[in-house]
């Protein structure tokens, strides 16, 4: 079996995350959340190209979807290469299935020399990196990794269906999930390649970089409540109007993650009773908060609760948090960092940039079980979580060489 070359590897990944970009809920823009009809199809569609690449394939009680290729013995620890493939609303089509897609293509270009691998081989493109459905994310990953809360079977979607429904209207039966628990000695590492999702690389004119850390995250679901009132009766000195209110907050959230050089995001906001000549009574909005180190972070989320107590006792608001999701920043391992700065050189880039991930990912999860790098690929512009989001088949082919190159020189360790 001959491997393409790059070139031609690299333009059947793109055509394949056009593929991708078909299954979705809407043809409008491309939606697929975790358990949906659309990921079923998605992971059929995975599923498929794994196999012609050669791994055995399974869906995992995760409803995750995997693949394995042995090493020189059967049996052996596994390096597990992968990403997700569920995205967010009018999401782009290379966020987390360019990583799927490589680790596949890296696959099948090892396979004819796995015989020589010490250690087995699998992908993984995992179901719920997003959270897109249920709020919380890395539901998959986190099944693998083992790090499960049985809380979030209760966790339901905005038509009321559980977890725990949607996994069973899905096929899974969420008393098996255990058995998609891995354990550390069965795997010596996980590496993902993912678009950078910021414009650091395109900046420092770099197609690729090796990435340091993964930010920490925490997501709030934000309620400023006031009271609804007549838009025309009632004179200011008597409103609670939760939704400006609300805006100061938002306005707060940008200016204090500035001060403190952290990232903070209201995505959503929702007024009620949602009239256009009724005042506010109420406010639901989300936060996502996240920096490179936790204390800072969290420090960022001191200051909006204090800035949300300023805001309520001036307009005689009230203000409810809850969060939804939490998940610590993680540190890439050292030695496998090091196989992707050597990946990286082996494509000519004698220098490789490295830099923090702003962005959350997969290998947060799996850094509860088992040590973790990625691989960053330049994108348009830093866009992401949008439909321009875009890569060029040059930096795919040089990503597709780095990666493999990885997964060569952690071998030949
Ligand atoms: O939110 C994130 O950073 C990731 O894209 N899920
Ligand atoms: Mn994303
Ligand atoms: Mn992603």
């Amino acid at each position: 079996m001959t491997t393409p070359p790059l070139a031609a590897a690299a333009e059947r990944i793109m055509a394949r995350c056009d593929e991708l970009a078909t299954i979705t809920v809407t043809p409008e823009r491309l939606e697929r959340v975790h358990l949906s009809p659309e990921h079923r199809a998605a992971n059929d569609v995975v599923e498929g190209w794994m196999r012609e690449a050669g791994l055995t394939t399974w869906q995992d009680a995760a409803g995750n979807q995997c693949g394995r290729i042995e090493g020189r013995v059967d049996g052996l620890p596994a390096l597990l290469l992968g990403s997700h493939i569920d995205t967010v609303p009018d999401a782009g089509r290379y966020d987390g299935m360019l990583g799927v897609l490589l680790a596949i293509e890296v696959a099948s270009r090892v396979r004819p020399h796995a015989s020589a691998l010490p250690f087995a081989l699998e992908v993984v493109a995992f179901s719920d990196e997003e959270g897109t459905r249920f709020g919380t994310a890395l539901l998959g990953s986190r099944a693998l990794a083992g790090t499960w809360d049985d809380a979030w079977w209760e966790l339901r979607d905005s038509d009321g269906i559980s977890l725990f429904e949607a996994f069973q209207d899905f096929g899974l039966d969420p008393a098996r999930l255990p058995s998609a628990f891995r354990r550390p000695e069965q795997l010596v590492g996980y590496l993902e390649a993912h678009i950078e999702q910021g414009p650091h690389l395109e900046d420092a004119d770099r197609a690729l970089g090796v990435v340091t850390s993964i930010a920490g995250a925490r997501r709030f679901s934000l309620t400023m409540t006031g009271h609804a009132g007549h838009a025309g009766g009632t004179p200011y000195d008597r409103r609670r109007d939760a939704l400006v209110g609300a805006s100061e907050l938002v306005i707060a959230v940008e200016t204090i993650s500035k001060e403190l050089d952290t990232i903070g995001t209201v995505g959503k906001l929702q007024a009620y009773p949602g009239g256009v000549n009724v005042i506010p009574g109420r406010v639901d909005f989300s936060l996502d908060v996240r920096a490179e180190h936790d204390a800072v972070r969290d420090e960022c989320w001191q200051r909006i609760q204090e800035a949300a107590a300023d805001i309520c006792a001036r307009r005689t608001l009230e203000f409810d948090a809850v969060e939804i999701y939490r998940a610590d920043a993680a540190q890439c391992a050292p030695h496998l960092r090091d196989g992707i700065a050597a990946g990286i050189r082996s494509t000519g880039d004698d220098a490789p940039m490295a830099l923090y991930s702003r962005a959350g990912h997969d290998g947060v999860a799996v850094s509860a079980l088992t040590d973790f790098a990625m691989l960053f690929v330049r994108c348009a512009g830093g866009v992401s979580h949008h439909p321009d989001e875009a890569v060029t088949v040059e930096d795919v082919a040089a990503a597709l060489d780095a990666f493999e190159g990885t997964v060569r020189e952690l071998a030949a360790r």
